[in-house]
């Protein structure tokens, strides 16, 4: 393992269905891979292969967390047991606090990347202009560690108005609402994944106009997705 600290590969089982496209997902603060492990089954039953990560150490700063994604993804399509399942070009990333500040670094540094999806993500930059890649934020409403409005509001707005993007806050939700299997969560990153990195359209009537919901305290997006 190079570049990251290793982790767990979810993956269809199928291969009558041709190839899939991947999504790497890094910790927070602190954290292992145990923390997003949820996401494996969830995401990989969608036809997604799903890599949850480690990282080197727990303590990486973002910027490392978004390397260590963009490593795991060059190990996952050149070296893993299941590269001859994954479609190269239709990769993802996401990652929650920490390496959801990583997720964005990421997306930066690799414009080629489909979606990423920012999970109550934390980073001290705040400002994210040059981003390409169509990218999904999840804030949660109660959020004290990264507040929404010194975290993923600035991130969202500092996202070019050109781009496909998307702010989900998640009503009366922490921190650590991504931690845990999440209906809301789910539904929406699927959707984001299935368009972006599937191109599949059917997906779009989920994202755009903004749905309302209880579990959703606020949404923004741009619509700018023409098929
Ligand atoms: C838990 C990010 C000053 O920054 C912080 O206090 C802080 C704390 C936690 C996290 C995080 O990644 O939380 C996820 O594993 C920043």
């Amino acid at each position: 393992m190079t570049g990251f600290g290793g982790g767990t590969i979810y993956y269809p089982t199928n291969t009558s269905q041709g190839t899939f496209g991947a999504v790497a997902i890094a910790p927070g603060y602190t954290a292992s891979q145990s923390s997003t492990s949820w996401y494996g089954p969830r995401l990989a039953s969608q036809g997604f292969v799903v890599f949850t990560i480690d990282t080197n150490s727990r303590y990486d700063q973002p910027s490392s967390r978004g390397r260590q994604l963009l490593a795991a993804l060059d190990y996952l399509t050149q070296r893993s047991s299941v590269r001859g399942r994954i479609d190269a070009d239709r990769l993802a990333v996401m990652g929650h606090s920490m390496g959801g500040g990583g997720s964005l670094e990421a997306a930066s540094d690799r414009p080629s990347l489909q979606a990423a999806i920012p999970l109550t993500p934390w980073n001290t930059d705040k400002t994210w202009y040059e981003v390409t890649v169509p990218t999904m934020i999840i804030g949660a409403e109660d959020d004290s560690i990264a507040p929404v409005r010194s975290h993923s509001e600035p991130f969202y707005e500092s996202l070019p108005r050109s781009l496909d993007k998307a702010y989900l806050e998640l009503n009366n939700a922490s921190h650590f609402a991504p931690n845990y299997s999440n209906t809301t969560i789910a539904k929406y990153s699927i959707s984001w994944l299935k368009l972006f990195v599937d191109n599949d359209t059917r997906y779009h009537q989920f994202l755009c106009p903004a749905p309302r919901a209880w579990e959703i305290e606020e949404y923004r997006e741009t619509c700018n997705y023409t098929p």
